[in-house]
């Protein structure tokens, strides 16, 4: 089975207006409510894709009920999730059908006491044996120390389970240094470590702190991944209209099943790049439509960047 961690999960809402106007009053075309959180979406996609895969992080009261009453049908998905007292927060992704972007709202999530954390550390260490590859995943709820996800990579480095890192700021920082597989930052979260904004450098200066690979999202423009292979570029076939929320979740699943099979970083790279941009022309985060996946994955380009 695929592990995956999400130490801040998140009911995600989503409203979708025909036009997101500021100090205006909208009707709400659309409106979902999903069990999120970055690692409960990359779950959600691995078990889409086909793959077992299980659920940790911490999840409490009405909220982090309901999460669960909306994971218990996903077939190939398991939940452990360890109960805390506090509620798990929620998060709102408005969708601008005419402008064609979203704006996101993310609450900190709930404080977390050291008995919880604990029994976390205590669940993930009996998790670890029996997955092929695990992933680390968003933001740190407040109460989790900032090496958190460094002590969760030495962990699995030391069960010998392949490790990914989705994250930003000092968990970032302090993770990569832990020497993770594979970590994927975003532009910002990229800039944020580096203090670049050109990608080819910043990817290149990243992987210098530790990672083995890192693959960077460029949003539109795909990924750029820094490999002991090489350096490779990977591009959609078109840009993609929609809701970019979980596009990086989804980009993540794909990154993290090929970790686990071994798959050869080309086909890696075009299966996330296929998956995250299905993942923008449906509605939510999460979930993607498996014939627009089939049908992007043999347009995306992937080209050899290491000596450009
Ligand atoms: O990537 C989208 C998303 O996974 C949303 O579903 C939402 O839950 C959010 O990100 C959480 O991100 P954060 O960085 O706050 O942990």
């Amino acid at each position: 089975m695929i592990l995956t961690v999400t130490l801040n999960t998140a009911l995600d809402l989503t409203y979708q207006v025909p036009a997101l106007v500021p100090r205006a009053s909208h009707r709400v075309a659309l409106s979902t409510e999903r069990p999120g959180g970055k690692g409960v979406n990359v779950s959600r996609v691995l078990a889409a894709l086909g793959h077992e895969t299980v659920v940790t992080g911490f999840a409490g009261g009405a909220t982090g009920a309901r999460l669960r009453e909306l994971l218990a049908p996903v077939p190939r998905l398991t939940d452990a999730l360890v109960d805390v007292a506090a509620d798990t927060r929620r998060t709102v992704a408005v969708v601008d059908s005419a402008a064609g972007d979203t704006t996101q709202f993310n609450e900190a999530g709930a404080a977390v006491t050291a008995a919880e954390w604990a029994a976390l550390r205590e669940r993930y260490a009996r998790l670890l044996p029996g997955a092929a590859a695990v992933a680390l995943c968003g933001s740190l709820p407040p109460g989790v120390h900032v090496g958190a996800y460094a002590d969760l990579i030495r962990a699995a480095r030391a069960a010998g389970v392949p490790v990914l890192l989705d994250t930003s700021g000092e968990p970032l920082r302090r993770g990569i240094a832990a020497r993770p597989d594979v970590v994927k930052p975003n532009a910002d979260e990229l800039a944020g470590l580096t203090g670049s904004r050109e990608p080819r450098r910043a990817t290149l200066d990243a992987r210098r702190r530790g990672a083995h690979a890192v693959v960077s999202s460029l949003g539109p423009d795909g990924l750029l991944a820094a490999t002991p292979d090489g350096l490779w570029r990977a591009a959609p076939p078109a840009p993609v209209r929609g809701n970019p929320t979980g596009a990086g979740d989804s980009a993540v699943a794909a990154l993290l099943a090929g970790l686990a099979d071994g798959t050869p970083w080309p086909d890696r790279l075009a299966r996330a790049v296929a998956l995250s941009a299905a993942t923008v022309a449906s509605p939510v985060a999460g979930e993607f439509d498996p014939a627009v996946y089939a049908d992007l994955l043999p347009g995306v380009t992937v080209t050899d960047d290491t000596r450009a």
